[in-house]
């Protein structure tokens, strides 16, 4: 039998089984189309970004760690490889770029000088491929971060300078947004914190409000600009304090209408991000998420799928939301193929949404209000041996994307033809 039949008659079989339990697989895969995974640009080149021609990630509590071969140099590299992800992917994404990924030709533009124009071509090539854009200050890798401290400085000079490239920022966003049709959304982090314990916490805190309020002054049209800021329990050389704590910006996103960035990779080690979205939603709008996975702590490998994944994704449908979520990706990994980094990491995303769009919602429900528990017990675990898998890989086939193990080939042959000359 051909590999293409194989992958057919088995989507038919698993097809068959969920309709046994009420589920209907071509739904749950049109819904999959329209769920837009933003993929980070930064996996591709280690953060580096394109200030100087060797930029690299420096400080901000993050860390890379890793020198497989084939990092993208510069633009048209990382361009080139963003390219070739794409085409291993079923479904929508779009790009999430950093400030520093800018088109600034061989001049030096600090931070607060970013303007739109440095960004065309990237307008130019999301129009090109039909697809949409969000967006990053880039608050680290700079002087003016190294003391630790950025929006919530106590240096006014430092603090303004924060605010000014943050205002930059979302005026691209909002051109970007504009131009394309579809708004961007511009994701504040801040790594602003203190190793050893401090003793004024109060006065970064409301300096970090009042920067916020600064910052969003600035009033854009809705349908092209979304804001969204995003928490952190603690990085390297902030092990002690961040400023911009979860309480912090929860509040700040609840009383001033913007959204909230969940980035599983800053919480403590038990909490689970799945079991924080219903809460959000009765008082936030809008949810941007930031899909990673933290090994011991917040280490950015690449998303596997894994337990807390799949409750992420299970609540975000069981609540109804998806129209209010946003889904982002956040990972970086030196040591393998970055490309097959991204590849990995955004299947495995795909499939925790398409594994909970295979729930048989209402019977679960219905388990749970009549108090059967060990039903609802039971039918969960059945559902972790149903052939999900044979839905996600009729959804690549008939999308005309390497299917399984195929995809494997695909990244050893660009590492071999376009990596390797890399040097
Ligand atoms: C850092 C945050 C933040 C960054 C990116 C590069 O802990 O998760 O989202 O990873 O801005
Ligand atoms: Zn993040």
């Amino acid at each position: 039998m051909r590999k293409d039949e194989i992958t057919r008659n088995a989507y038919e079989l698993a097809k068959e089984q969920y309709s046994e339990i009420g589920v209907d697989t071509d739904k749950a895969l049109s819904i999959l189309d329209n769920i837009a995974i933003s993929m980070h640009c930064w996996q591709a080149d280690d953060v580096g970004g394109f200030e100087k021609p060797d930029s690299a990630l420096d400080g901000g509590g993050i860390q890379v760690t890793g020198n497989f071969p084939g990092k993208a140099r510069n633009m048209d590299e990382l361009r080139q490889d963003i390219d070739r992800v794409m085409s291993l992917l079923p479904g929508k994404q779009r790009l999430n770029l950093h400030a520093i990924y800018g088109d600034f030709g061989s001049k030096f533009i600090d931070r607060d000088q970013v303007e739109p124009k440095h960004f065309q071509s990237w307008i130019d090539w999301a129009k090109s491929h039909k697809t949409g854009l969000d967006f990053n200050p880039t608050c680290f890798s700079h002087p003016y971060a190294d003391d630790g401290f950025t929006l919530s400085s106590k240096n006014e000079e430092h603090r303004k300078y924060w605010i000014e490239h943050v205002k930059r920022c979302r005026a691209i966003a909002a051109e970007m947004g504009k131009q394309l049709g579809t708004p961007t959304i511009n994701n504040i982090w801040i790594p602003d914190g203190y190793k050893d314990v401090p003793v004024d916490r109060f006065t970064h805190r409301k300096l970090l409000k009042d920067s916020l309020d600064d910052i969003y002054s600035d009033v854009f049209p809705e349908e092209y600009l979304k804001d969204s800021v995003e928490s952190k329990l603690f990085g390297i050389g902030s092990e002690a304090m961040v400023v911009g704590s979860h309480e912090f910006y929860m509040g700040y996103a609840i009383q001033n209408n913007k959204l909230l960035c969940l980035d599983n990779g800053h919480f403590h080690p038990t909490e689970q991000v799945g079991d924080k979205i219903s809460s959000i939603l009765q008082y936030i709008d809008e949810v941007l998420l930031h899909i990673t996975r933290g090994v011991r702590w917040d280490s950015d490998h690449v998303v596997i799928f894994n337990d807390e994944i799949q409750l992420i994704a299970q609540e975000v449908v069981r609540c109804g939301a998806l129209k209010r979520i946003h889904v982002g990706l956040d990972f970086f990994d030196a040591t393998l193929n970055r490309i097959g980094a991204y590849v990995a990491g955004v299947r495995a995303t795909q499939q925790a949404f398409l594994f909970a769009l295979l729930e048989p919602v209402s019977r679960l429900k219905e388990y749970e209000e009549n108090g059967q528990f060990f039903e609802r017990l039971a039918l969960l675990e059945i559902l972790k041996t149903k052939p999900f898998g044979s839905v996600y890989n009729y959804w690549c086939l008939i999308n005309d994307i390497p299917v399984a193990e195929d995809y494997i080939k695909e990244v050893q042959k660009y590492e071999r033809e376009v990596l390797a000359a890399r040097g």
